[in-house]
């Protein structure tokens, strides 16, 4: 899949200090500590409406980590996929009288054009399911052999439908470290079937289901026709792109039971290895008015929407940034106007002629940005510098450039 233009990288003198992030899995902040080639999956998109604030706010937040590592003298090897067919889609394009297929591609778009504003840094591999069965059904195929796949009696569908036996995988639960009431009280609102008769137990995942009158479905060698299970897609892409051990697997905190844990116990069933991904990371979840923002809620404030408004998109970001992503919080109007006068005060101090020196502020915001993330800390270093610079003045010719290239290299602020 196509994703969306690379944004202009400018040189900061320098170097990142190591990165640290909070992993789920151990509840422990942690230096990433990738080799040359740092390796991120991030979960994308299902494209059945357009992008609001909170995936915005997950997109922003693995953004700044790229750059983080880009900063700190790592390459990075960055994946997402994109659900482009699974439940909530078709459900969507049914309600709505339209294609799926048409309904996908128009969200997606809509997407793209959103990560552009935002200055989000492109994915290297975009991968569509529809463009993956070959690899999900290979996938499949090597779960069905090692024995840990069962058959669940679907009399709706010519063939039956094929599940994971999550008891093969010893570890399982290590993600979330969640109990198992914890787990079986979200498990059906998140895509889970819980009390679907036949399975063995009630948490193991669909993994490939088959073809239904009306449904779209796909013949793959050894498989009966029809189409992937919603974790299975993501342990495939990620697989395929990165391998194991990759070291960041990331997405919002809705994703760590059952998706980023049965993605993990199928990758570490699949190859006999472990672990799937050396640190899980999720963004706090952003809501509107003290509730998730969520699609099936319907209570969006959509980026394309405010940028139609003609909002500058940097105000957007700075107003995403303003907030430390583990932290949840609510977007409200005074968090955009903050925002948009956040930007008209650093616009102001970095266009005079001279400025106090900025070497300090720069390392300022390596140091909040490698501390797991502190993005707030970085903005607050960035307004005292604009307010000396405003209040006091200075005397340096360069310096304000330097800060600039910082802001725009680093947080993906351009001024
Ligand atoms: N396609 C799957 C992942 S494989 C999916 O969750 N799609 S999504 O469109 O529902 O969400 C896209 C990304 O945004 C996911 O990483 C999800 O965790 C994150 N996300 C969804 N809602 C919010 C929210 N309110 N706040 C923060 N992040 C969110
Ligand atoms: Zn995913």
């Amino acid at each position: 899949m196509i994703s969306w233009p690379m944004p202009f990288l400018p040189a900061v003198p320098g170097t990142g200090r190591p990165v640290q992030v909070f992993d789920t899995a151990t509840g422990s902040v942690r230096e990433v500590r990738p080799g040359p080639t740092a390796r991120m999956y991030v979960c994308g998109i299902t494209p059945y409406d357009a992008t609001h604030l909170g995936h915005a706010a997950t997109y922003v937040t693995f953004d700044v980590l790229g750059r983080a590592l880009r900063d700190a003298g790592h390459e990075v090897l960055y994946v997402q996929n994109i659900t482009d067919v699974d439940d909530p889609l078709l459900e969507r394009a049914q309600r709505d009288g339209v294609d799926w297929r048409d309904l996908a591609a128009q969200e997606i778009s809509l997407f793209r054009e959103d990560m552009t504003a935002l200055a989000v840094i492109p994915p290297d591999h975009y991968v569509g399911v529809v463009e993956s069965i070959e690899a999900v059904g290979a996938a499949v195929r090597e779960l069905l052999a090692s024995g840990a796949v069962y058959e669940v009696a679907t009399p709706e569908a010519r063939d039956d439908d094929l599940y994971l036996d999550v008891s093969t995988d010893p570890a399982f639960g290590s993600v979330s470290s969640w109990t198992r009431e914890q787990m079986l009280a979200v498990y059906a609102d998140r895509g889970g079937d819980p009390d679907r008769p036949g399975k063995r137990d009630a948490l193991d995942p669909l993994l490939w289901r088959a073809a239904r009158e009306g449904e779209p479905s796909w013949a793959a060698e050894g498989l009966p026709e029809g189409r992937p299970g919603w974790h299975v897609e993501c342990t495939a892409i990620a697989l395929d792109h990165l391998g194991m051990a990759f070291d960041i697997q990331g997405g919002g905190t809705d994703l760590v039971f059952p998706h980023h844990e049965m993605s993990a116990t199928q990758a570490v069933v699949l190859t006999g290895e472990r672990p799937f991904a050396r640190s899980y990371t999720h963004q706090a979840m952003v809501g509107l008015d003290g509730e998730k923002m969520s699609k099936s809620k319907g209570n969006l404030v959509l980026v394309s929407k405010l940028l139609a408004d003609g909002i500058d998109p940097m105000a957007i970001r700075l107003a995403l940034l303003a907030r430390h992503y583990r932290t949840e919080w609510s977007w409200t109007a005074d968090l955009l106007e903050e925002a948009q006068d956040r930007l008209g005060c650093w616009r102001a101090a970095l266009s005079v002629n001279s400025a106090p020196d900025s070497a300090d502020v720069v390392e300022q915001i390596r140091e909040h940005v490698a501390r797991d993330l502190d993005t707030p800390g970085a903005l607050a270093a960035v307004d005292a510098w604009a307010r000396e610079t405003l209040e006091v003045g200075g005397s340096d010719a360069t310096s304000a450039g330097v800060l600039a290239r910082a802001l725009d290299a680093i947080l993906g602020v351009r001024v």
